[in-house]
């Protein structure tokens, strides 16, 4: 097969066709979806910046750019939880309408690994810059650090090292990484995702939050989806990716999550107390969300109405 026939067979099922009727947004107003009730606020400050006038890309950056500055985050930030060796790492990536990408891990003492993320997407040829790299790339143009040092943080992974048991937790206080999906009235989409990752990972450890089509997906001409939950999983399976490819071949996007996670679940079977949650959004407006077990929450935006709803899941944690 030569290469414009292969093409032409990997574009044809595509249903550009039908995507390209689809219209943007219901009532021509943005629609947000984040991750878990500390989306409210997150959504809350990316309509703030899109009245402002400013582009979707700013408010995906500033809207989880305030979770990232909650000191009371366990999951998001410098008030994030530390690794093993007491080390508070930070993964963050975004994502524009045009694929265009930016993304940063394994980041120390920095407030907005957000910022860093888009700054690297505007300033560099490169997507993804980490650990010492990264830092110094910060440094150098215009970040500053801060050390946080939070001793009910401290107290707890002192505790946690006296049995140094690695669990991952289901919906660990109900705050997990924030991810978020968004469009601008004119249709314009965008996605953020930011985390201190999951508590006392070995040093060193990345997960799927940083990784453009894991934590995080946009196509422009199709949608965007964003991860929470256990970062191998969604890594292993490319979750986003795979999200928003099923929204390209017409599956809508409740049930593009829902096969999402049905997927993780037949690779990985026995598994059992691990959380994934997906988020979509397609280009027309229509969203959905699923997840392994009860209890994965989001921040919805719409019609000029933010409410938290609840994903439908796969089972109940007992
Ligand atoms: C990670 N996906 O680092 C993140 C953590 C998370 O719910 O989302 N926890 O694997």
């Amino acid at each position: 097969m030569s290469l414009a026939g292969g093409l032409a067979t990997w574009m044809e099922p595509l249903q550009a066709a039908d995507l390209a009727s689809l219209t943007t947004g219901p009532s021509g107003t943005p629609i947000i979806l984040s991750t878990w009730r500390h989306g409210l606020p997150a959504n809350d400050r990316a309509v703030e910046v899109l009245n402002a006038k400013g582009s979707v890309l700013d408010a995906v950056e500033e809207g989880v750019a305030v979770v990232e500055s909650d000191l009371t985050n366990r999951s998001v930030g410098l008030g994030g939880r530390p690794d093993r060796d007491g080390f508070t790492t930070l993964d963050a990536c975004i994502q524009d309408h045009d694929g265009r990408a930016g993304a940063v891990a394994f980041l120390r003492e920095f407030e907005h690994p957000i910022k860093v993320a888009r700054a690297i997407m505007d300033r560099t040829p490169h997507v993804m810059l980490v650990g010492n790299g990264a830092e110094q790339w910060a440094l150098a143009n215009g970040f500053t650090k801060r050390k946080v040092d939070i001793p009910e943080v401290r107290k707890a992974w002192k505790e946690w090292l006296k049995t140094s048991d690695y669990k991952p937790l289901v919906n660990i206080e109900n705050h997990d990484t924030i991810g978020m999906v968004a469009m601008d009235a004119n249709g314009k989409l965008a996605g953020s995702c930011t985390t201190s990752g999951l508590a006392y990972k070995v040093h060193g450890r990345v997960g799927d939050s940083p990784i453009i089509g894991a934590g995080l997906f946009v196509d422009g001409d199709v949608g965007a989806a964003c991860a929470t939950g256990t970062g191998e999983l969604v890594i292993r399976t490319s979750g986003s990716h795979a999200v928003v490819e099923m929204m390209r071949n017409g599956v809508e996007p409740e049930e593009a999550c829902e096969r999402a996670v049905r997927r993780i679940l037949h690779k990985h079977p026995g598994l059992k107390g691990h959380q994934v949650g997906f988020l979509a959004l397609r280009k027309d407006g229509a969203h959905g969300a699923y997840s392994v077990y009860k209890g994965f929450d989001y921040a919805l935006t719409k019609e000029g109405r933010t409410q938290l709803a609840d994903a439908p899941y796969m089972m109940e944690w007992d």
